[in-house]
């Protein structure tokens, strides 16, 4: 039994979720359909109305959302509140570059503290904790939402933001950080930076709360032993909340969504049909107390499995494994699908020659799709180059099913990430 922030919620028993999930998601969904056009003649259409929430299993006769919707009834046609309740505004542009936004009234930015402060006990964060906050402040949910968890903790919250690494470095060292708050990215950066400063036993680290993009379990290796702490996955999206949407616990066995705030079901990407428990497929996320933005069915587009069995840490919640991708990351080359994180976990089996530094760069020439693939050599590599590039494209056919060219550069050439790192240039987008 670990920690808990908020123990009488994380371990409510399955009946007494499900009881509060239902009265929370009836009140949701007739407060949409009376304050938001587009839910109230999305259900129309569909025939079906508020009152007709009668069990959990009549979420599915509901309509699903998309960032498209966020896009078109952009910026705040999807309030379900006055625009004077709403005290804060966040945004992401995704890949495709347009904004969406996401309103958030007072008791909005209080269950997000406190999911973010859930995840925080979890990896024993308290308030003797120093918790540094290096995921940028501003529009981007990173930096204020893992903020406002660690002051609901009562810990000593020191908000670097993202950027200027040695300096954050030197702040770890001499304010003694217990808790280090960054995307993966940055977080392997900050592990190089440390080595070169040689600074790793003036560190006082115990945990990492990692997330906003997807990171492997080799990275997580790779992390734990350039920063000396362990390594922790909290996963989350601005449209929903931001942080802390689901965060490990101790076990470290997929991430516990916060089920009294927010319902997830597990859908076909292609057939839109709810899955069975335990099966893979898309994440579908309805909140049930958010008050300014709600969003009912929202399709997250990532892709993953619930775990509803029991957690040895006590938690009831449902744990998500970590997304293997999204459904619009595949990048499909030459009729082959393909994800960046098959393409990762084949770098970092190499870790001992290669970096996890790579960049992936597709184009179409004379009608044929080309595939590079930019990796970084290991500082400490000395054996034959062609080698290795051999190996390296062998290995990654057979994972993936169709060949690519591996380029090996020298160490430090790829542009280092202080946020969410971009792995992937598909220049083909510039000509379609
Ligand atoms: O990335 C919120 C966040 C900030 C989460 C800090 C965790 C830590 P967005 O910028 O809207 O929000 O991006 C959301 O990032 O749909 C996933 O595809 C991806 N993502 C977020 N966390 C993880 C994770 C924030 N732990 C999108 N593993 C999501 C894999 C993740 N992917």
């Amino acid at each position: 039994m670990g920690n808990y922030f908020q123990p009488d919620i994380e371990t409510m028993s399955r009946e007494e979720i499900s009881e509060l999930q239902l009265k929370n998601l009836q009140w949701q969904v007739k407060r949409v359909y009376e304050n938001v056009q587009m839910y109230r003649e999305r259900m129309d259409d569909a025939g079906v109305h508020p009152d007709d929430i009668k069990e959990l299993s009549d979420l599915s006769k509901l309509p699903f959302t998309t960032k498209q919707d966020l896009r078109d009834y952009y910026p705040f046609q999807l309030l379900a509140v006055r625009k004077r309740d709403i005290v804060r505004i966040h945004a992401s542009s995704g890949t495709t570059g347009k904004q969406i936004v996401a309103g958030y009234t007072r008791n909005d930015l209080d269950q997000w503290a406190n999911g973010v402060a859930r995840q925080l006990v979890a990896t024993g964060a308290s308030n003797k904790s120093r918790v540094q906050v290096s995921y940028g402040y501003g529009l981007f949910t990173g930096g204020l939402g893992a903020h406002q968890g660690a002051e609901k903790v009562g810990a000593m919250v020191i908000p670097t933001s993202s950027g200027n690494t040695e300096r954050q470095i030197r702040f770890m060292c001499d304010l003694g950080t217990t808790h280090l708050c960054c995307t993966p990215s940055y977080a392997m950066y900050l592990g190089e930076t440390v080595k070169e400063m040689g600074v790793k036993n003036q560190l006082n680290l115990q945990a990492g709360i990692f997330g906003a993009e997807p990171w492997t379990e080799e990275m997580r290796k790779q992390i734990q032993d350039a920063l000396g702490l362990k390594a922790y996955d909290i996963y989350g999206l601005t449209e929903i909340m931001g942080p802390g949407v689901a965060y490990e616990c101790e076990c470290q066995n997929g991430m516990h969504i916060c089920e009294d705030m927010i319902i997830p079901e597990i859908i076909d990407p292609d057939t839109e049909e709810v899955l069975p428990p335990g099966s893979f497929g898309e994440l579908v996320l309805t909140t049930v107390t958010k008050e300014g933005q709600p969003m009912i069915r929202y399709r997250t587009r990532d892709l993953c499995r619930l775990d509803y069995s029991t957690c040895s840490c006590g938690r009831t919640h449902v744990r998500m494994k970590k997304p293997a991708g999204r459904t619009d990351d595949m990048l499909i080359i030459r009729g082959v699908n393909v994800f960046p994180s098959q393409i990762e976990e084949v770098l970092l089996r190499n870790s001992i020659e290669v970096s996890p530094n790579y960049q992936i760069v597709v184009d179409r020439v004379n009608n044929t799709d080309t595939f590079d693939i930019n990796v970084e050599l290991s500082p400490r590599f000395t054996g034959d180059v062609d080698a290795e590039k051999r190996k390296l494209e062998s290995q990654l056919r057979a994972q993936l099913g169709i060949g690519a060219k591996v380029h090996l550069l020298r160490p430090k050439s790829i542009e280092r990430s202080e946020g969410k790192a971009k792995r992937v240039i598909d220049n083909r987008k510039l000509t379609d």
